[in-house]
């Protein structure tokens, strides 16, 4: 296990889906780590060892970094060698990034601060975020020298980095150790004070550069696969309107040796590729004009997939006029955001699911093997079945989403007569 000399504690701010794995992960390098959370249900929780996140392994790293008194939450921070700011950038309408965490976590740490510290903004950010923050420390700390530039010369008291998460969602303990980081400094010297704090960590290799190229590395790394599906979910509507199956399609064209087609889906779901690109069309929005339009494409899948569903349901009714439209049974199999997770947060399955229920008087069986109850959107609206009661009773199946036990009994799915597949498993 490496060790430093420069770094024996740390304090990380946010301990949500990338803090408190973070956190953990140093915990267990024998780092001295506080955890710093203003969710008094998750400070409690961790300190007694447990988990308020669903995350493969990260149960067992905090209860052993926890229990062994190298991990601990609190709701305030602590002094420490470095720190790192792993909170959340949303929306505050009109798709503009709400950098109102990153200001409140650097008030937070500005009081604790001194000579020597590291400061890292993890979280994702638009262009110009890491710079904010390093204003703000340093309004808050005008005693302290701070970087507050990108490519800032000369010295100072506290270095300033940032170094984009990049971890897959249900993968995030590996590739925590195994991803190679990009850290962008705000001097060189920033930036590798930071390597020297990751490589206690790190396997991957740490990549060096300026905090804006780091902050516009993690948008573009997003943004690329946003457009890429866009491209996919076009097809998908295309080929649909020229009688073509896409999934052959598809794979004809990845023969290709320079071609790569991503798989359609029922829209892009998560609070990364959706909203990343939002990031780049902020600050660049007459540039941005590719990059927006896979958002609008992607965040429009959503409503064709509804409009198939809607023909489906009036087709039945043709065929059957004494049949009621309520009396219609339509199963979603599928809830989550992408396959084989439980993970329903920003999820475009979800959405459609809620949408159906609300648009059509038809019934609503939910099919979702990585939950035991159905979300409050969905309570009263919809009924949670298994996939024998669903091919049982339903009239229409929606599938939204690839799960393997989908994948299994797609030879099962796929004699019945109407499937309204979006992501290509029959
Ligand atoms: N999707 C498709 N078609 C595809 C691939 C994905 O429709 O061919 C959909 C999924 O169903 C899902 C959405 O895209 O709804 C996003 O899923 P994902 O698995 O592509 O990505 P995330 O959001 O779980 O994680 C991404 C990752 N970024 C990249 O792969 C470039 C991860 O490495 C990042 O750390 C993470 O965003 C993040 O935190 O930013």
């Amino acid at each position: 296990m490496k060790k430093s000399e420069n770094f024996k504690s740390l304090t990380v701010m946010g301990l949500g889906y990338i803090g408190l794995p973070t956190a953990a992960a140093f915990a267990s390098r024998k780092l001295k780590v506080c955890g710093v959370d203003v969710n008094e249900h998750a400070v409690n929780t961790i300190n007694q060892g447990e988990i308020h996140i669903v995350e493969p392994e990260l149960d067992i790293v905090v209860h052993s970094t926890v229990t062994e008194g190298y991990l601990k939450a609190s709701l305030t921070p602590e002094s420490a060698d470095a720190f790192i700011i792993a909170v959340p950038t949303p929306f505050k309408g009109n798709k503009q990034p709400d950098l109102a965490y990153i200001e409140a976590a650097a008030s937070a740490i500005a009081p604790v601060l001194k000579k020597g510290d590291l400061v890292i903004l993890e979280s994702t950010s638009p262009v110009g975020a890491t710079e904010h923050m390093a204003k703000g420390l340093q309004e808050f700390r005008p005693d302290l020298r701070i970087p507050v530039s990108n490519r800032s010369s000369g010295e100072f008291d506290i270095y300033i980095s940032h170094c984009p998460e990049r971890v897959l969602p249900g993968h995030v303990m590996r590739e925590l150790v195994e991803n190679d980081r990009v850290i962008g400094g705000m001097t060189p010297k920033c930036a590798e004070k930071a390597k020297e704090l990751y490589e206690l960590l790190v396997e991957g290799e740490c990549l060096l550069t300026d905090v804006r190229t780091a902050e516009m590395a993690k948008l573009t790394e997003n943004a690329f696969r946003d457009v890429n599906i866009a491209f996919a979910n076009e097809l998908s509507m295309i080929a649909d309107r020229l009688e073509i199956d896409v999934w052959e399609l598809i794979s004809l064209a990845n023969r290709h040796p320079r071609v790569n087609v991503l798989q359609p889906g029922c829209g892009v779901g998560g609070h990364c590729i959706a909203v990343d690109p939002w990031f780049i069309v902020s600050r660049t929005p007459e540039l941005a004009k590719l990059t927006r339009a896979a958002r609008e494409v992607n965040d429009s899948k959503p409503d064709w997939v509804l409009e198939k569903v809607g023909l489906e349901i009036a087709r039945i009714s043709q065929l059957n006029p004494i049949k009621d439209v309520k009396d219609i049974t339509v199963a979603c199999f599928g809830l989550a955001f992408k396959p084989d997770i439980d993970d329903l947060r920003e999820s475009p399955a979800l959405n459609i699911a809620v949408s159906l229920a609300d648009r059509h008087p038809s019934k609503l069986l939910v099919v979702e093997p990585n939950i035991s109850k159905l979300p409050r959107s969905l309570m009263q609206k919809a009924e949670l079945v298994d996939i024998d009661s669903a091919l049982e009773n339903a009239d229409i199946i929606l599938l939204l989403v690839d799960h393997a036990e989908f994948k299994e009994q797609a030879s099962r799915i796929k004699q019945f007569v109407r499937v309204v597949d979006t992501r290509g498993v029959l």
